[in-house]
């Protein structure tokens, strides 16, 4: 699963650079821009994202284990976000995700909460 997640984080920076304009692939008439990031076991991708003001961040919680998004600074705190990975029938489980809209410009350092290891930082700009 790690292999996995660390070759999708290309097509993850890919996605983000072509996610800036005003309508998205999905025909959204909205200006809101929308930048996905993943969770696997144990690290955050990308580690820095940098977004502009106005930008959703979703994390999607690839890996088996149960992870928070937590703002260091006590700004904002995910609920434990589940894992994906096969359930007890043996089918596969999508694992959770949180999301979170980022209006000001600064550096807002995170962790998970259960993993303090697990650290990234989103860097918003004007
Ligand atoms: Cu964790």
């Amino acid at each position: 699963m790690r292999r996995v997640s660390i070759a999708l984080a290309p097509l993850l920076v890919g996605a983000l650079a072509c996610g800036d304009g005003p309508t998205d692939a999905s025909g959204n008439a909205g200006d809101l821009t929308r930048v996905p990031a993943t969770i696997a076991d144990l690290s955050f991708t990308p580690a820095t994202l940098n977004v502009r003001a106005g930008t959703q961040v979703t994390w999607k919680n690839n890996g088996p284990s149960i992870h928070t998004v937590t703002s260091d600074a006590g700004l904002w705190h995910s609920d434990r976000i589940s894992g994906g990975g096969v359930n007890s029938y043996g089918s596969p489980v999508s694992g959770g995700s949180y999301s979170r809209i980022f209006d000001q410009a600064g550096e807002f350092p995170y962790h998970c909460a259960i993993h303090p290891t697990m650290t990234g930082k989103v860097v918003v700009s004007e």
